[in-house]
């Protein structure tokens, strides 16, 4: 898929998913798929803690050498912010337009800086897919990765997305 298609594609899952998950009622949005497993009220806010870090990345590497990223710990964000007791549209509203700004962004990313390898870098400990830290990496792979793994947690709340 070229970029300008996972763009599209990014976009329209979006729009469509956020008018999706708005459907849900509040009660339903907090409630436990089984013992242990994130509500959609907690996956949503972490799809937000994915948005605010990759944010922070993707404009970093505009501005370094390397794609050396920062990591956070997914579970304790979760519990440190308690999205369970977050209002259900504020949450969706919120990582509706966070991520129609980061798509934004990744369109408006030059192109030199979106395909320069980058020898130095740590997908493989902060990206969502396999990558090797023996091969080069590039900022549009960081951001391909993003929108992959946002479809994976859509696909576990809504199902095919
Ligand atoms: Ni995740």
């Amino acid at each position: 898929m070229t970029f300008e298609a996972v763009l599209e594609d990014f976009t329209r899952t979006i729009e469509e998913s956020s008018a999706r998950l708005l459907s849900l009622t509040d009660a339903e949005a907090a409630g436990r798929r089984a013992e242990g497993k994130w509500s959609a009220k907690e996956l949503v806010g972490h799809l937000i803690d994915s948005a605010s870090n990759n944010h922070q990345r993707f404009v970093r590497a505009q501005l370094s050498e390397d794609l050396v990223c920062q990591g956070y710990a997914q579970d304790e964000w979760v519990r440190a912010q308690k999205y369970d007791a977050a209002s259900w549209p504020l949450l969706v509203n919120l990582w509706k337009f966070y991520n129609l700004h980061l798509a934004h962004v990744c369109r408006h990313a030059p192109e030199r800086e979106r395909l320069r390898e980058r020898r130095r870098h740590n997908l493989h400990e902060v990206g969502w897919a396999e990558v090797s830290p023996a091969e080069p990496a590039t900022l549009e792979h960081l951001m391909r990765d993003y929108v992959g793994h946002l479809k994976h947690h859509l696909r576990q709340m809504l199902g095919e997305v």
